[in-house]
């Protein structure tokens, strides 16, 4: 099998980091966003949607969404858990991991591809104005997990999870982003600094 992906993109970490964590190692190949590669006949056979990462097995059956991807490898190599073992954690961790996707990791995106100079080509209208009124939604929701980081020292519970994955890759977006972590942010940063130092940050 091999992953499909753009090393410096953020999707394709969120399953390099996955992958780290459980120790898991798939070939990977690289192609290039900034020439379109991904809107070549033979990249958009595998993922009409235009975008990586991708997993092609064996077979020949291909697997794109980041999540789908890591749903994947947690159900072929459960240990360490990263999507919870209870019903209830299951369902938990999943309800993080769509928070921090869709509440934090998707209005960060959009005020990098409408805001800055080098997606003016890959984002197709750039609007200025949405990637503006992304910002304080990306405030809102920073300022929603430092509650929650407060009393506890992952995003779900005491354990390290794909949340922490989708809530660090997201954070870490924010620098080509050009959106700074507000300081005051104390519990945020306690747990960004302790994600962060784990060796799959670096995968
Ligand atoms: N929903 C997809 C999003 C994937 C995605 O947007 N990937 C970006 C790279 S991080 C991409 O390929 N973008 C190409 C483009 O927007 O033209 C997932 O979760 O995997």
């Amino acid at each position: 099998m091999k992953i499909i992906e753009q090393e410096r993109a953020p999707n394709p970490r969120r399953v390099r980091i996955f992958l780290a964590e459980k120790g898991i190692e798939v070939e990977r190949e690289q192609i290039s966003l900034a020439d379109m590669q991904h809107k070549a006949p033979e990249f958009v056979s595998l993922n009409p949607f235009k975008s990586v990462p991708v997993l092609v097995l064996d077979d020949g059956t291909v697997l794109a969404e980041t999540m789908a991807i890591c749903r994947y490898f947690e159900e072929l190599q459960p240990e360490p858990r990263l999507m919870g073992e209870s019903a209830l954690e299951k369902a938990t961790i999943e309800m993080w991991s769509r928070r921090m996707e869709l509440q934090l990791f998707y209005p960060i995106v959009q005020c990098f591809r409408h805001l800055h100079p080098a997606m003016a080509e890959l984002e197709q209208p750039q609007v200025a104005d949405w990637g503006e009124a992304n910002r304080p939604r990306v405030l809102w929701a920073l300022q929603i997990l430092d509650d929650v980081l407060a009393d506890r020292a992952f995003v779900v519970g005491d354990t390290f999870s794909v949340a922490d994955i989708n809530a660090m890759v997201a954070i870490d977006f924010m620098k080509p982003a050009r959106i700074e972590r507000p300081a005051e942010l104390k519990a945020l940063a306690r747990w960004y600094d302790e994600v962060s130092s784990r060796p799959s940050a670096k995968a």
